[in-house]
């Protein structure tokens, strides 16, 4: 698997930090959705699912998580705990997000509109999906 992880340039000053990110030069898609996620539960995993077509960036902008990626050949865990680290995955990219604190605000950057449809549930089918199988 590619390096996927970015170390964010922090714009910060006396009054505190800022951090941009923008499409086409700091993630490799256009934005079309935001969504965070925070109040997990402790032992409670999130995502365990790929896209067919969505690309994600997540950045833990408070406190930390693990995620992991498996790309049907590589499963490599990530930790996001500062706010100026962000993490790529990419579609047909099977992610587990886990171990959160507390506190862990995940925001996720994504390239497409909601649509229940572009899941992919079963890891069955993922692997499946990898190898050809069902591509006809
Ligand atoms: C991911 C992790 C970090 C929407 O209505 N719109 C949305 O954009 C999303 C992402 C979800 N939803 C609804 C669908 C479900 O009724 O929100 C509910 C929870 O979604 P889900 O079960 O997919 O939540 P997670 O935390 O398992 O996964 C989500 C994203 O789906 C996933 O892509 O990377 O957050």
């Amino acid at each position: 698997m590619n390096k996927l992880l970015t170390n964010h340039k922090v714009l910060g000053d006396e009054r505190g930090q800022l951090i941009a990110i923008e499409s086409g030069i700091h993630i490799p898609f256009e934005i079309k959705r935001v969504f965070y996620i925070y109040g997990t539960q402790p032992n409670v995993p999130r995502g365990q699912h790929s896209h067919n077509i969505t690309k994600q960036y997540l950045i833990a902008v408070n406190g930390s998580c693990k995620v992991t990626l498996d790309d049907g050949v590589n499963k490599v865990t990530y930790v996001l705990d500062q706010p100026h680290i962000g993490l790529f995955q990419d579609a047909m990219v099977w992610g587990t997000m886990h171990d959160f604190s507390p506190d862990c605000v995940l925001l996720v950057l994504a390239n497409e509109h909601y649509d229940d449809q572009d899941y992919i549930r079963s890891y069955d089918d993922f692997q499946k999906l990898i190898s050809g199988e069902l591509n006809g």
